[in-house]
């Protein structure tokens, strides 16, 4: 079976081909770059810092495949089995008759392991910001997956987003893998949670992974592996914003930096400056000292408890939570309340 592709705005860089198939693919065009724009921004504030988000150009996605490969990085491996071990209970949850919606799907491996619990569950909808790599994994999906209806839609997941004909008059439930809730300041985390529940409606849910405080040790660890991969993630946006932006980075001439920021409840990471130095931006000048850093990213941590009070004040209910036997990882299927 095959419906119409619609798009909403032209900004595509590749036509849809004619004959994928999905269900329906939608372009709401939120992509507008602004990397310029924030990088610039970023590097003019008294505390230099650039979005976390713009780690993710072609090499830096590649990077971190590679980071959740990694033995010191357990937050990928350990939801992984989380998902495995408590599909069938999940799956319940879900319930066959549910649309399920995967925000920032990416490579869309984990939502597998529910799909694969779940042969007769008759629609999914993939929201990511990244058009092609969207349109490519959710065509390799609606291949693996004849029975499925799939749906894409290139939508900044953030935003409200207008679900497509696929999840409307269905219950729908939300998948948010990966942590990618760590990313956000806590109230920016209740923000888009207000955000999901909105688009979910009322008797919809939102099955969410979230790392969890422990040890200081294996968290840093985690942040700063012995191959040095996290360093190359990291030091790869001063690469990206010199191709892109017209850059003067030398890279050598900065280190990466991770820890752990216990009064925050969140790991930091930083590329610190070796020296005093200048460096050009987009036609802009730029001064660093030595030892000043540019903050790249926040990676928040939750406890179970804390957690759910963010769930809840965000119009959610906590129904169940899947943990590991180290308490390393959490994952949690909520209601909209
Ligand atoms: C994708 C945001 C969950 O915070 O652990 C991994 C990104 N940064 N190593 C994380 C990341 C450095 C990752 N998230």
């Amino acid at each position: 079976m095959h419906h119409g592709l619609s798009t909403s705005t032209p900004a595509a860089t590749v036509p849809v081909p004619a004959s994928v198939g999905l269900a329906d693919f939608q372009d709401l065009g939120h992509a507008t770059d602004t990397f310029a724009a924030d990088v610039v921004a970023g590097l003019a504030e008294p505390r230099k810092a650039i979005p976390a988000k713009y780690f993710y150009d072609a090499i830096g996605s590649r990077l971190f495949d590679r980071i959740c490969a990694l033995r010191e990085y357990y937050p990928t491996r350990t939801e992984m089995k989380l998902l495995e071990t408590h599909r069938g209970e999940m799956a319940k949850l879900i319930g066959d008759d549910a649309a399920l919606v995967e925000f920032g799907g990416g490579s869309l491996a984990k939502v597998r392991v529910l799909l694969d619990a779940m042969p007769r569950l008759k629609s999914f909808v993939a929201i990511d910001i990244s058009r092609d790599h969207l349109l490519d994994a959710a065509t390799t999906l609606a291949e693996d997956y004849p029975r499925l209806q799939v749906a894409g839609v290139c939508a900044d997941f953030t935003r409200p987003v207008a679900l497509p004909a696929v999840a409307r008059r269905r219950r729908r439930v939300g998948f948010f893998p990966g942590s990618t809730i760590g990313n956000f300041e806590p109230e920016a985390a209740a923000d888009f949670l207000r955000t999901v529940a909105g688009d979910l409606g009322r008797g919809g849910g939102l099955l969410i992974g979230v790392d969890l405080v422990k040890d200081t040790e294996v968290l840093e660890r985690a942040y700063n592996d012995a191959d040095g991969i996290t360093a190359a993630f990291n030091l790869n946006l001063l690469t990206r914003i010199n191709r892109e932006l017209c850059g003067s980075f030398e890279p050598r001439y900065f280190r990466h930096h991770a820890c752990w920021n216990a009064d925050e409840s969140r790991i930091e990471m930083h590329l610190v400056s070796r020296r005093r130095q200048r460096v050009h931006v987009a036609g802009r000048v730029f001064l660093f000292d030595e030892g000043e850093t540019i903050h790249t990213e926040n990676s928040y941590k939750y406890t179970v408890d804390g957690f759910h009070a963010l769930a809840e004040d965000a119009g959610f209910r906590p129904v169940r939570t899947w943990t590991d036997a180290r308490q390393l990882f959490s994952v949690h299927y909520l209601e909209v309340a």
